[in-house]
């Protein structure tokens, strides 16, 4: 329990109604300006926070983490994926860590479904087109895409935001295939209508839209090798919006090129936000600035639930959202 207002350090600029209310409720340190963090001023916020509040632009990593001030109880991140922090040595040296599940799952999956229909559906090309002129009248066939309706989308990594958006790809038509740790409950399969594949291998072979919803740790690193991408049919669409560094990015900018594999829309990338120059250059590759969560209410919400584990553990209680060493 901590009597007096904890210093709360916020790194990046968050929507106004939730720093007003870190402000009343907290010994609040707001960047206002939105500078992102240098290191040293990591290092500095880490010596002097009861508790940080970070985003993902924060690399905390175990040699920041052992600079921390025994103040520092709790890393309250805002934001769902927390493979920026070291979260053993975090763990090791007594400071819980909390995400924000939950609340950005829908909009990550609207997302998801844009990247989609934007990709087969080729609307990114037919938008510049017409802002470039060149529309001059229709015709029978220019700007095809694909149809989506009927063709099967696998699904990587069957949580939250998986489901989300096998739901909403279910009313598209599509048929629903995944690929998971363990298959999800027999009431969800029924409600999905979902084939699951224990091996990755084989689902990919087969489906004609991947899309990516794991979250990335040493498990996920790569996933999608080069070897796994050539398992794809050519005319396979690649989506990503939960993590860049899931899919080896120049293997399959090699492929995308070669037209091995037929589209990407992606909203993370492995060297964000360097983009890989090759990708740049695609016309099938649909590349968004990482903004899968990014709505008003959304960022919002994340923000309360950020507050609300800070609120917790000051009440002495455990946060809702911790991180456990079980879930890594
Ligand atoms: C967040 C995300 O906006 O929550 C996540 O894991 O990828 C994004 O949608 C970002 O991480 C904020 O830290």
């Amino acid at each position: 329990m901590v009597a007096r207002k904890p210093k709360v350090i916020v790194t990046r600029k968050l929507p106004d109604p939730v720093e007003t209310r870190m402000r009343e409720l907290f010994d609040a340190e707001l960047n206002v300006d939105d500078v992102p963090f240098t290191r040293a001023r990591l290092a500095d916020a880490l010596a002097r926070a009861d508790v940080l509040a970070p985003t993902i632009t924060d690399k905390i990593d175990a040699e920041l983490i052992a600079g921390a001030g025994e103040k520092l109880k709790l890393i309250a991140n805002f934001g769902v994926g927390v493979d920026h922090i070291d979260i053993p040595a975090a763990l090791a040296k007594g400071i819980a860590v909390t995400n924000t599940p939950g609340v950005l799952t829908e909009d990550t999956a609207d997302l998801t479904m844009a990247l989609i229909m934007a990709v087969a559906r080729r609307i990114l090309e037919g938008a510049q087109a017409v802002q470039a002129g060149t529309f001059t009248g229709w015709t029978p066939t220019w700007m095809m895409g694909r149809r989506v309706t009927g063709k099967r989308l696998g699904i990587i990594g069957m949580g939250r935001i998986g489901q989300a958006v096998a739901r909403r790809a279910k009313a598209f038509g599509l048929q629903i295939h995944y690929h998971n740790r363990k298959p999800v409950s027999s009431r969800i399969a029924e409600e999905l209508e979902a084939t699951y594949w224990e091996s990755l291998d084989q689902m990919l072979a087969r489906v004609d839209i991947v899309s990516v919803h794991s979250p990335h740790t040493p498990a996920t690193y790569h996933l999608l090798s080069a070897r796994r991408l050539k398992l794809l049919q050519p005319h396979a669409i690649v989506i990503n919006t939960a993590r860049g560094e899931i899919i080896d990015e120049q293997a399959l900018a090699d492929l995308l090129a070669q037209g091995k594999i037929a589209g990407a829309g992606l909203d993370v990338f492995e060297f964000e936000p360097t983009i890989n120059a090759k990708l740049l250059k695609l016309p099938n590759a649909v590349l968004l600035p990482h903004m899968g969560s990014a709505t008003l209410e959304g960022r919002i919400d994340m923000g309360e639930k950020v507050i609300i584990n800070i609120r917790t553990w000051m009440d002495g209680h455990k946060p809702p959202d911790r991180i456990l060493p079980q879930m890594l």
